[in-house]
């Protein structure tokens, strides 16, 4: 049976390579943070109790910002494959918390790769590093490939930089198989909801059913390559099943502003959405509903009248230093890897739109019952 440890395997693509490995018949190890809450929402489907006999899946507490511990678990469970997910994953926030996210993420893929080495396995174990588009920045030239110049703009992006060339340099200096998968934005139901696309869905349905006003965003001119997580983590595995070890872009080849995946999600929803004024004075107005299309979604308000202001620009979520577009070439990923999204992004928008609206149906049926429901717009 194979091994596989998972850094970050409650966050959105480990829970989905976890379930897609565990298919494979892999056994599977993740490391877990110590949270005061569960934190294992992502997982739970998975979840084996310890006792079982037959376990697949073991959980381990640690933290990419503890050296000792990484050393003790991938001594104890000797992964044949490792892929490292965990980092602090919001451009946004990292300008907040820069020194964390470089520790985290610059510094966190460095403790997995020395780890390896200092325990003699890098001939046994694979490394895939989760690099991202985020390294390209500001534009040298589009679509971004392998041999694009990078130019990182957050401070989540610079560490990110220090984690993809620390990688290169332990396969080149090591001889290891470590490799990078240059991913560009994927979303899908279990993203965070403070990712723009996540927190569009989420508010687009809450709207709908009368639990919120307004969706405040920021630049709504970004344009972003948005691919589903479910076919990410496969083109994540293919990675490190090659012959030799190389780095990868995934992405799918299109690319979109926020703003047309805001009439997107709205109009998945029955409610049609115009866009008016500019930068901060931008607005997203009503303009069309689709009572029959509401009905067939067992959505009743009769709050949605033409003409209501829905999307509003609050400056607060500009970054200090933006990235303005992104779009990949997935060429090499598609040749060599044989890999192919199933998802374009309608399906992904399709995808997400109607799982939020399951989850806000229930919030919908507290609140009718009188029970607070917790509304955070971040
Ligand atoms: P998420 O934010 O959903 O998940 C991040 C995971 O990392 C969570 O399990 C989180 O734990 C864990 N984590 C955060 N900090 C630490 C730490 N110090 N030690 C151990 N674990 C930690 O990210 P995604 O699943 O979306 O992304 C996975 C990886 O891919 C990340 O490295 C991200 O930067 C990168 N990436 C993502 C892309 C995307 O579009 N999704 C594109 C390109 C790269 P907890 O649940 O406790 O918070
Ligand atoms: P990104 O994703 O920064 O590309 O990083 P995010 O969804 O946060 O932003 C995408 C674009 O939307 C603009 N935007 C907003 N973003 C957020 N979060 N909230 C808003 O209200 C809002 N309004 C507009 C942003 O300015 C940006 O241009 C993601 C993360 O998953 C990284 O970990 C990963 O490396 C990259 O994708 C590829």
């Amino acid at each position: 049976m194979k091994v596989a440890l998972i850094t970050g395997i409650t966050g959105q693509d480990g829970a989905y390579l976890a379930e897609f490995l565990l298919k494979k018949g892999y056994f599977v190890h993740g490391l877990k943070r110590r949270s005061s809450l569960f934190n294992t929402d992502r997982i739970d489907h998975l979840y084996q109790d310890p006792h079982e006999e037959n376990l697949h899946l073991k959980l381990h507490y640690s933290d990419l910002t503890d050296s000792t511990s990484l050393i003790r678990i991938i001594q104890e469970t000797q992964p044949d494959e490792i892929y490292n997910l965990a980092a602090m994953s919001h451009v946004k926030v990292s300008f907040d918390t820069p020194e964390y996210t470089a520790n985290a993420d610059g510094i966190g893929t460095l403790r997995i790769l020395e780890a390896v080495r200092l325990l003699g396995l890098t001939k046994k174990t694979k490394v895939y590093q989760a690099a991202t588009s985020e390294l390209y920045g500001l534009v040298q030239a589009v679509p971004q490939s392998e041999t694009t110049p990078f130019y990182p703009r957050s401070p989540y992006a610079v560490a990110k930089l220090y984690g993809y060339w620390i990688t290169v340099n332990y396969r080149e200096a090591y001889d290891m198989f470590a490799c990078n998968g240059i991913l560009f934005n994927h979303e899908s139901p279990i993203r965070g909801e403070t990712f723009v696309t996540r927190k569009i869905t989420r508010a687009a349905a809450k709207i709908a059913l009368g639990l919120q006003d307004k969706l405040y965003l920021g630049n709504l001119d970004a344009q972003r390559d948005w691919g589903h997580a479910k076919d990410y983590v496969e083109a994540m595995y293919l990675i490190l099943q090659q012959e030799k070890p190389e780095d990868f872009v995934i992405a799918t080849g299109v690319t979109t502003r926020v703003r047309e995946f805001v009439r997107m999600a709205f109009a998945e929803l029955g409610i049609e959405l115009e866009f008016s004024g500019k930068a901060e004075n931008e607005k997203g107005v009503i303009i069309n509903v689709d009572h029959e299309r509401l009905e067939e979604l067992g959505i009743k308000n009769e709050n949605l009248h033409l003409g209501t202001t829905v999307v509003k620009v609050d400056p607060k979520y500009y970054r200090p230093t933006e990235v303005d577009l992104l779009l990949g070439d997935p060429t090499k990923a598609m040749t060599k890897l044989g890999w192919k999204p199933k998802y374009d992004l309608p399906a992904l928008v399709k995808d997400m739109v109607h799982s939020d609206l399951h989850l806000v149906q229930k919030d919908k049926y507290l609140a009718d019952g009188g029970f607070k429901v917790m509304n955070y717009f971040e």
